[in-house]
């Protein structure tokens, strides 16, 4: 034996008696290659990413985002690619017995091979894929993953049915279903390895799963479970620790390993617990652990959590009119607000810490307790559900099938079945998943929208039985064995709005609005249990129109508008609904402005609208909070993350405790609605005001007292025994230190006054504070400056004489001098009047 070979055979002696934590080793990184299959020619990739980002990098194709660009990069998806990686291990972390290549993301038919070896053929972008790679793995290493054309495998697949499933090819594909084209969405298919690459290297055991597991709470005691499941390679004794760092208790358990995968379960209570609210109820409490499982005193593997202890239900029990519909969270009955959530980005790995950081931050700012988290997206990073449990956001998680039929054959249902295994167990432990659904509007579309045509009995027969094997049997049963504390729904909307029981049982989306044209009145009426969408579309910010047109102003008539409005009749929807309830101005700027202020202005009529009805509604989440680029959509913030004028409207539609005001049968009604758990008493007041602010009538009614479970008309005013004119005049109620302004007509009928608008500004730390002042009311003021940033508030009515200051937070360090637009021209019949335009030296 030559001395190196016994300095081999000692380390090999040494690492097998004593013990040495697990090693992982993250495969990421721009050392990455990729080619087109058959070329030899490769160029640099970065992982996680996708083939279009990198041949972005590369300069190879025009940004998709831009321009009409997203038609000349088709051609991607119909290629097979290849991304490589050659890697090395240390000789020392060779010598562990066990060594696994882990995949958390793969988009989406892949071939995986390790030094040449074909280990694995995957075909779901949202699994996770842990491979044995220890009997091939060397110190030089060619990682290798070819993956194949999504195209023409679906196209395969489509063959082998003699009938055409609705919607389309993506239905075969387990891939994000919005990258096929939304109508608020590029068609952009993306390749590549998309989520985190490792290789994890152990000797003894490994911690595959724990999951915390809440039994029961009371006052003074909450008993948890915890399920450990160990992958064993030594059979020994070990010890498993838990510990709540929070309360500072170490829980100590002996274990005796049994088979090469086992599960194990200690009890762990926690004492008087601390329980997990929403933001706005309560604090969303979270107890942080550490578990460890060590062997002679090493600690071979470990992992942290943070748990958040709760009780979330979902209440659908009969009633004298139908279903209910309401979440209950730690016994209480909560009324759900918030939006649909997409994607950030249609290229997904490009979503920062910083951006998701943003958006939650952004839904808790406009007093939202509730995102839905929509089928045609992804199983989110992480980090998405990290944030929602400490800023106190609940989540409505679809698994991902949206607005489809869908194949039943075995391997499609073996699919799905560790989809939803994997993502379930991946998800379970956030407080802030409060529910799993089943699929957006695929039952709708299967009743209303003309999916059964054509079609015969037989093959209709089988569509519905493959449509009840996912949704009826393996989601819900895999909810129900790994998360049973946790509510699942079948389909959402429960009943579409062609059904006789849309208003009475379940969820339900409002698409008689934009879709089918009716007014915004139309949220007023038929007003459902839980209003799980409803929506209308604006152009994004001025930013976003000059990003994606490449222009210095904003023209509507710019080519790039045949890509960023996907809806094919949305131009002609937002200027019929415009015409409806404002004067429609023939500048393309203030075109943008007063398109966000109709959704604004229609969206919020809805949250209102839903609000007053509680208990009868108990959730309204609008469509859509975000975008996955820049382009005009349902969103209230747009692709660079701006709030559109909806979102600001939103925050005050959403605000805990609101006065909502409306006419009925010539009166004024007027209630509070209270969503916290505290009722307040105080005087009510009605002062009837022209636009220059005279008071031309004041009404209180004292010692109100707010009802946090239901709502009340608390006062109601004859609108005949006032003498006013409606278009001149608006009312100012307010409740302690609650406000809010009634109009008696719409916007485009107000008589608002050319009047100007005093604005002085001061630099701070934070930015520039703006103060704005008028004699006259001034209706839905823009502030916009030649700067990104964000303003504290914006679209804001000016009442006569009032003080508003505003602070503006720039995105970057401010340069020498900043404009800023103040638009207010919403019925400014004289185009050429030019608004006030203001320069702000920042020194
Ligand atoms: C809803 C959503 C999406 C769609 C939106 C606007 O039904 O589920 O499918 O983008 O309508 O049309």
């Amino acid at each position: 034996m030559k001395p190196t070979q016994l300095f081999y055979v000692f380390l090999l002696i040494v690492s097998f008696s004593c013990t040495k934590p697990n090693q992982t080793r993250s495969l990421n990184g721009a050392d990455w290659q990729f080619a087109e299959l058959g070329d030899s020619n490769y160029s640099p990739a970065t992982v996680p990413g996708s083939v279009q980002t990198d041949l972005l990098k590369l300069g190879a194709i025009p940004n998709p985002f831009l321009l009409t660009n997203e038609d000349s990069i088709q051609w991607i998806s119909k290629k097979d690619w290849v991304v490589k990686k050659q890697f090395s291990v240390p000789k020392r972390h060779l010598f562990k017995k066990q060594h696994l290549l882990q995949f958390e993301g793969l988009d989406t038919y892949a071939e995986i091979f390790l030094n040449d070896s074909l280990l694995k053929k995957t075909s779901n972008a949202f699994r996770r894929f842990e491979i044995d790679v220890s009997a091939i793995l060397n110190v030089e290493n060619e990682l290798k993953i070819i993956f194949k054309s999504v195209e023409k495998i679906e196209e395969q697949q489509a063959s082998t049915l003699d009938y055409k499933l609705p919607e389309a090819s993506r239905v075969f594909t387990r891939k994000p279903q919005f990258q096929y084209g939304w109508d608020w969405g590029p068609t952009i298919k993306t390749v590549g390895i998309w989520r985190d690459v490792s290789l994890i290297s152990y000797d003894n055991l490994r911690l595959e799963d724990v999951f915390l597991k809440t039994e029961s709470i009371t006052d003074t005691l909450a008993k948890l479970t915890a399920i450990i499941t160990l992958q064993i390679k030594t059979y020994d004794n070990f010890q498993i620790e838990i510990e709540n760092k929070t309360t500072q208790e170490i829980f100590s358990f002996p274990v005796k390993t049994r088979g090469p995968k086992s599960e194990y379960k200690f009890e762990i209570p926690i004492k008087n617990p601390k329980l997990w609210w929403t933001h706005s109820l309560g604090e969303p409490f979270l107890y942080h652990y550490n578990i460890r499982v060590k062997r002679q005193n090493t600690v071979v593997d470990s992992v942290s959590k943070k748990i958040g202890i709760r009780d979330i239900q979902l209440v659908t029990e009969k009633d004298s009119i139908g279903e209910r519909f309401y979440f209950k969270l730690n016994g209480h009955p909560v009324f759900m607000k918030g939006a649909n959530y997409i994607p950030q980005n249609i290229f997904l790995p490009q979503v920062t810490k910083k951006d998701r950081e943003k958006l939650v931050d952004d839904a808790v700012e406009a007093n939202m307790n509730m995102l839905r988290v929509w089928g045609g997206g992804v199983y989110e990073d992480d980090l998405f559900y990290d944030l929602c449990d400490e800023k106190g956001i609940l989540l409505w998680q679809d698994f991902m099938f949206a607005c489809a039929m869908y194949p039943g054959d075995e391997i499609f249902l073996e699919n799905v079945k560790a989809e939803a295994v994997d993502n379930v167990k991946r998800l379970r432990q956030h407080p802030s998943i409060a529910l799993w659904c089943g699929n957006n509007e695929n039952s709708e579309g299967w009743y209303r929208w003309g999916w059964q045509d054509g079609k015969t009995e037989i093959q209709k027969e089988e569509i519905w039985n493959n449509y009840k094997k996912v949704f009826n049997e393996i989601l819900p049963n895999i909810v129900d064995s790994l998360q049973p504390s946790i509510s699942y729904w079948e389909s959402s909307p429960k009943h579409g709005r062609g059904d006789k029981r849309y208003q009475f049982e379940g969820d339900a989306h409002d698409w008689w609005v934009w879709h089918d044209g009716y007014p915004f009145e139309h949220f007023e009426e038929q007003v459902p249990r839980f209003m799980s969408e409803f929506g209308f579309q604006s152009f994004p910010s001025y930013e976003a129109i000059k990003n994606f047109t490449q222009l210095d102003t904003i023209n509507l008539k710019h080519p790039s508008f045949t890509t960023h409005q996907k809806h094919h009749r949305g131009f002609a929807l937002i200027k019929e609904y415009m015409a409806r309830d404002f004067i429609v101005p023939s500048q393309d700027r203030d075109y943008v402005y007063v398109s966000q202020l109709l959704q604004a202005y229609g969206i919020s009529k809805g949250i209102l609208a839903h609000r007053r009805s509680k208990p009868h509604t108990m959730g309204t989440l609008y469509w859509q909070l975000n975008d996955c680029w820049p382009v005009v959509s349902w969103s209230s913030i747009d692709g660079l993350g701006n709030w559109k004028a909806l979102h600001y409207q939103a925050k005050r539609a959403f605000e805990d405790r609101k006065i909502i005001s409306w006419e009925e049968k010539e009166h004024l009604k007027v209630t509070i609605v209270d969503d916290t758990f505290e009722p307040i008493q105080d005087s009510l007041s009605v002062t009837l005001k022209d636009f220059e602010g005279t008071i031309l009538k004041k009404h209180t009614v004292y010692n109100v007292k707010t009802n946090t479970q239901r709502n009340g008309v608390f006062l109601e005013l004859l609108l005949a025994d006032f003498e006013f004119e409606p278009t001149r005049s608006f009312a100012e109620i307010t409740f302690g230190n609650l406000k809010a302004i009634h109009y008696f007509a719409k916007p485009k009928d107000l008589a608002l006054r050319n009047a100007p608008i005093e604005v002085t500004h001061s630099k701070n730390k934070l930015g520039i504070s703006i103060s704005l002042t008028s004699k006259t009311l001034q209706k839905n003021i823009f502030l916009s400056a030649n700067e990104p940033g964000h303003y504290s508030d914006n679209f804001f009515d000016l009442l006569p004489g009032e003080l508003k200051i505003v602070l503006f937070i720039p995105k970057n360090k401010l340069p020498l001098a900043t404009s800023i637009n103040t638009l207010n021209r919403i019925n400014n019949k004289d185009e050429k009047d030019a608004p006030t335009y203001c320069i702000f030296p920042v020194n």
